[in-house]
């Protein structure tokens, strides 16, 4: 155990930078690369990981600070006196190994050259160096073709397995094309938009460590905000009700890691009241509203914010409930504790939402599958070579799109006290996967035939399970369908998928006795759940939709009517 003073490292042409939170206080065990402050220039702010893993002993700075490279910040106990990269023999090698660690180096605006102002025309925005970050996964589109942009003002954000940022274009101007779309991979140097209208006046240059600077019209976006990441837009059986592009509206100011814990947590920082410098939303502003949402007080407001019509009836009530109970579980007997997955975080805290906001019934019917099994088995057998493998829930996907057309407010959304009747049918699907419930959507499930629908389904799920799934393979759904068909069971409740109104549960077929008005038959039933909002819907159109799905079920031909 040694005593090691963890310094500001190089940061580039950060010089003078105010310290604007302190994200330790002394006793705390901090690992190697754990953000101990965020310091924040005029143009962007960055977290300053620690070099070692240790107990701080001491912070030797205060908030608004001002401090530069080789700044001490705290002094640690060190487990092990040995820096995360380097050794720690001077303040530049213990910079650079802090440099490589999650607070990327912000590529700082320098003031354009002379020439850079251009006539109005066709501005394009690249990818400023990003530090380490290299192909990091685009998770939120803050701005649309159309949109007018101020210079600085951030176009999308990006995340790598360490951390996030922002990305703000380098000019002012009017989006003419979006060149990026969430979930793809991005690289210093990549095209993100081209605007028009503006001339760039003040425009950043590139840094020197950016990509050289395009010829002719073309600007380079220079600055590199690490400051941001809103909730991912990942459709979990609940995926959030607010879309990615709601937070380009009054993007909340708070630091990566701030970002990070809202997120695992399922908060949405639109919601938080930042407490710190210029409303700054600290880790304890998280937890406040945490706590708040939990105990009922801010219900109403996140109702307000996130289901209008949740309220439209005139204001939530608090729940008033117990407090959860805290149990000594090792009191009983061996434990082990671990983590739950960021998909079962993030789907936990919608399911609850979900849950505790839609006032949901759920009816159950059986629908006789027998011809259709028959043809589905038929259909297998025809297809054999194809590879393509037809299950019940393809067919399932194209009846229920059936339903919708004939009862459209399944196919709806609530807005405040109005319904969004939507004029596309794509058809969520929960898959099991090893990380949880993932919902990959099956889009324009009316235009495509059941060999497409499974053959889709198949490649959806397959990246499900392989945690590929890009955030636009699990947006959009307008209804869903979860299937235990596979496993078992006879019947279930599910959890509608916010925005949407209704959900069906299918559990497997078999084989009943079933009387015809003459005798018992054998014939296969398949039990289904339909689980709908009844600010929505009622209990008879409930009923009328699943009689009619069953007859579909009964005979698809019913489809082609
Ligand atoms: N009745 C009887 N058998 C059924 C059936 C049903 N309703 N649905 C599917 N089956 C059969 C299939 O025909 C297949 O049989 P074979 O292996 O003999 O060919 C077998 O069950 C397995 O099917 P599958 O699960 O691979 O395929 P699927 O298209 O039915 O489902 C998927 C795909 C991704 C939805 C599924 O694998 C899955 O993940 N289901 C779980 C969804 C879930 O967890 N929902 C709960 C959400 S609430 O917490």
């Amino acid at each position: 155990m040694a005593l090691v003073e963890v310094k500001v490292p190089d940061i580039g042409d950060f010089d003078e930078v105010s310290v604007i939170e302190l994200l330790v206080k002394p006793g705390d065990a901090v690992k190697a690369e754990q953000s101990l402050i965020t310091v924040e220039s005029d143009k962007a702010s960055m977290e300053i990981p620690s070099s070692h893993a240790g107990v701080v002993q001491s912070i030797s700075v205060q908030l608004g600070d001002k401090v530069k490279q080789g700044s001490v910040i705290v002094l640690l106990q060190a487990a092990d006196a040995a820096p995360t990269a380097q050794p720690a023999t001077q303040p530049a090698a213990q910079a650079s190994a802090v440099a490589s660690s999650p607070a990327p180096a912000a590529a700082v605006a320098a003031p354009a050259s002379p020439a850079a102002p251009s006539p109005v025309g066709a501005l394009e925005v690249r990818v400023p160096d990003i530090g380490d970050f290299k192909d990091v996964t685009v998770i939120e589109v803050l701005v649309k073709p159309g949109d007018a942009v101020k210079l600085e003002q951030s176009l999308i954000t990006v995340e790598s397995d360490k951390a996030s940022m922002e990305i703000p274009s380098s000019a002012a101007g009017v989006i003419k094309q979006l060149m990026v779309k969430l979930g793809d991979k991005i690289n210093i140097g990549d095209l993100l938009a081209v605007l028009e209208g503006a001339a760039p006046a003040v425009s950043p240059a590139a840094t020197s460590a950016g990509p050289a600077a395009p010829a002719a019209a073309s600007v380079v976006a220079a600055v590199a905000s690490p400051a941001a990441n809103a909730p991912a837009p990942i459709a979990t059986l609940a995926a959030p009700a607010h879309s990615p592009t709601a937070a380009a509206m009054g993007l909340p100011h708070a630091s990566p890691s701030v970002r990070k814990f809202a997120r695992e947590l399922g908060v949405p920082l639109e919601e938080v009241k930042g407490s710190g410098p210029k409303g700054r939303i600290t880790q304890d502003d998280v937890q406040a509203f945490t706590k708040a949402v939990m105990a009922g007080a801010a219900q109403t407001r996140a109702q307000a914010a996130k289901a209008p019509a949740a309220v439209s009836g005139g204001g939530g009530t608090e729940l008033g409930l117990i407090p959860w109970p805290k149990v000594d579980f090792a009191k009983f007997g061996p434990i082990e504790r671990k983590e739950m997955s960021r998909i079962k975080k993030i789907s936990g805290a919608n399911l609850l939402r979900n849950a505790v906001l839609i006032p949901a019934v759920t009816n159950h019917d059986d629908a006789d599958i027998t011809e259709l099994e028959a043809f589905r088995v038929a259909t297998n057998k025809d297809n054999e070579k194809s590879g393509i493998k037809v299950t019940m829930l393809a067919f399932l996907i194209k009846a229920c799109v059936a339903a919708l057309k004939k009862f459209p407010e399944f196919n709806s959304s609530l807005d405040g006290d109005a319904l969004i009747y939507k004029q596309y049918w794509h058809i969520g699907f929960a898959a099991d996967t090893p990380n949880g419930l993932m919902v990959p959507v099956v889009k324009d499930a009316d235009k495509k035939g059941i060999l497409q629908i499974s053959q889709e389904m198949g490649e959806l799920a397959k990246k499900a399970r392989e945690g590929k799934l890009s955030p636009a393979e699990m947006s959009g759904a307008t209804f869903t369908i979860s299937s235990l068909g596979g496993i078992g069971g006879r019947y279930f409740t599910p959890i509608i998928n916010a925005p949407e109104v209704a959900i069906l549960g299918v559990c497997k077929s078999t084989m009943e006795p079933v009387w015809n008005g003459k005798e018992f038959v054998p014939r296969l039933m398949l039990p289904l759940s339909l689980t709908w909002d009844h600010r929505v819907i009622d209990g008879a159109a409930a009923a009328r939709f699943n009689a009619y799905l069953g007859q579909i079920l009964g005979d698809m031909r019913r489809v082609l009517l």
